[in-house]
């Protein structure tokens, strides 16, 4: 019994300068150009998303919460977890509806974040004095490392954050879970679904501006960390709906022509006069189509959980008994002491 979480650092701050480097510089001599959406959450991003998510346009988390308020039990009864690890965890605050409904013997948050996470971890610890809690800095785009012993599991993926990967990152990444789960074990999804487009626009587009504020941080990351000149009043935030992917687009727009220069990289980067720069896709589902890539990727959907809205959904799915997956390529992190 102690307060004190334990932390392990998967991705240490050079392999995540190196991810940071590769990624940025990929990017943005890519045409279109793009930035991927897990740089923006330094300790300011993560913030102004926790800002966000309390904004009245920004439905998704509220939404959330109370159908995790409604099936909190109901999950605990199902799966009996007595390890819950939560993929993106960020601050950990609708966790807490886990955690009381579970009381699970271990807790492992995962998030690329390493301040967030050592910080949320610390206050769970002082709330939940005998609750076990190893923090892990990761990527969960790259393979996840062994999950800890200690069966049954529950792995949670909230907030729609999955959203995020393209559809190619989606499949790769959810095959990835199905292969870390053991038989029996659970995975936890929350996932925004398609709705209005009006309604979407907004909840990407507050007339307060902190989202547009959240957007152009991960210029004011890429200025600090790879010591680029970004002038943030030359960008301007933009977000649509691409009515075809059924997915919102959050750009960095141009409002004029010039040259960018990131000395960490030795690189220099041109803009043209209201040029967009792609920095994150938010996917929007249809339950019955979510489900059926769970399936693909090996996941059987054993319960799921709307709003009355119908705005979001909560699956509950498993790794069948006796479902032979593919073996994937082994862990690209170290395993969890
Ligand atoms: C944290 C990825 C779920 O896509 O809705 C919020 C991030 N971006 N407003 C989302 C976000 C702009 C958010 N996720």
């Amino acid at each position: 019994m102690s307060a004190i979480a334990e932390t392990a650092v998967l991705f240490s701050p050079a392999a995540r300068g190196l991810a940071l480097r590769e990624e940025v510089r990929l990017g943005l001599t890519s045409t279109p150009k793009e930035l991927p959406p897990k740089w923006f959450y330094d300790r300011r991003g993560s913030e102004l998303f926790d800002a966000i998510t309390r904004l009245p346009e920004y439905y998704l988390t509220r939404a959330e919460r109370s159908i995790l308020e409604r099936c909190a039990d109901e999950i605990a009864e199902l799966t009996d977890a007595t390890t819950l690890i939560e993929l993106g965890s960020g601050t950990s605050d609708k966790t807490r509806l886990l955690l009381d409904a579970l009381a699970p013997r271990r807790f492992v948050p995962f998030d690329v974040s390493e301040e967030t996470l050592r910080s949320s971890a610390q206050r769970l610890a002082l709330r939940y004095p005998s609750l076990e809690i190893t923090a892990l800095v990761g990527d969960f785009e790259q393979p996840l490392p062994p999950l800890p012993a200690g069966e049954p599991r529950l792995l949670a993926f909230l907030g729609s954050t999955i959203g995020n990967l393209t559809p190619t990152r989606r499949t790769l990444f959810l095959n990835d879970v199905a292969s870390a789960l053991d038989e029996d074990d659970w995975f936890l999804l929350g996932a925004d679904l398609v709705k209005s487009p009006a309604r979407l626009v907004a909840a990407y587009n507050d007339p307060t501006g902190v989202t547009r504020e959240f957007n152009l941080n991960v210029l004011r990351v890429l200025n600090r960390e790879l010591d680029a000149d970004f002038d943030l009043s030359a960008f301007e935030h933009v977000a649509r709906w691409n009515a075809e992917a059924e997915w919102m687009e959050i750009y960095l727009r141009s409002n004029r022509r010039q040259t960018v220069r990131l000395a960490a990289l030795e690189l220099e980067v041109a803009f043209d006069a209201g040029e967009l720069m792609r920095t994150e896709i938010s996917a929007k589902f249809h339950l019955s189509r979510l489900a059926g890539e769970l399936e693909a990727a090996g996941l059987a959907t054993k319960r799921c959980w709307t709003n009355d809205a119908g705005d979001f959904a909560v699956l509950l799915a498993m790794r069948p008994a006796r479902f032979e997956l593919a073996t994937s390529a082994s862990a690209g992190q170290r395993s969890i002491p």
